[in-house]
This record gives structure tokens, sequence and C-alpha cells, in this order.
């Protein structure tokens, strides 16, 4: 979950990970009835306002994994997310097997 406590929106450009040789930012839209991801350039994130990342919603895509022994269950790296006007934010993302009820950051293979 991303929060905007400040007075103007921000957008969320790009993410990057070490362990991947790319992330994206996906979202899930409804197509013809068929729910299909796309790639979009930017997430906008409300002055005083959230969004979630979650299953079946906003997702960081990450391709070209460089070390699958970091995406099991418990483990643990680190993701650098870059805002327009925030900045770098690197935060921490923890691996589970089971994705949470309430909307986490997290981010799933191809
Ligand atoms: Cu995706």
């Amino acid at each position: 979950m991303i929060h905007n406590e400040g007075k103007t929106a921000d957008r969320l450009l790009s993410v990057e990970s070490p362990i991947s040789g790319e992330a994206q930012l996906h979202e899930h839209v409804m197509q013809n009835d068929m729910m299909k991801m796309q790639h979009v350039p930017s997430v906008e994130i409300p002055a005083g306002g959230e969004v979630t990342f979650a299953p079946m919603a906003y997702h960081v895509m990450l391709l070209n994994l460089k070390d699958r022994s970091l995406l099991s269950d418990g483990k643990r790296f680190p993701m650098t997310l870059h805002f327009e006007k925030s900045g770098d934010v690197t935060v921490e993302v923890a691996v589970q097997k089971q994705a949470p009820e309430d909307g986490q950051k997290h981010g799933h293979a191809q």
C-alpha cells in the first residue's frame, strides 16, 4: 500500500529490484469478460490518498529473474520505487506463499 500524505499528487514512475533484470508496473483490467493484465507507464498516488498493490489489481511484475532462490516463502528482497516528486524509496518485499488477505505490496514472478 502506498500512502501519499502530501498536499499534491505524486506518481510512481518505475520500480526496480536487484533480483530481476526488469520490473514492470502492471494492472488488471476487464476486457471482453476476461481479466487481463497490462503494463502501465505510471501509477498516480492522489494527494492524501493511497494506492493498493494486490492480486488482481496493481502489481509489480518481475521479469528476467536473476536469482529464483530468493522467491521462496519467508525470503525477503529489496525493491526501489521511483516517484516523480518523492524520489527513490527502497522497501523490503516479503515473499509469501499465500497472498495476504489485505492488500500488501508484493511482487510476482512470470
Ligand atoms: Cu503482471
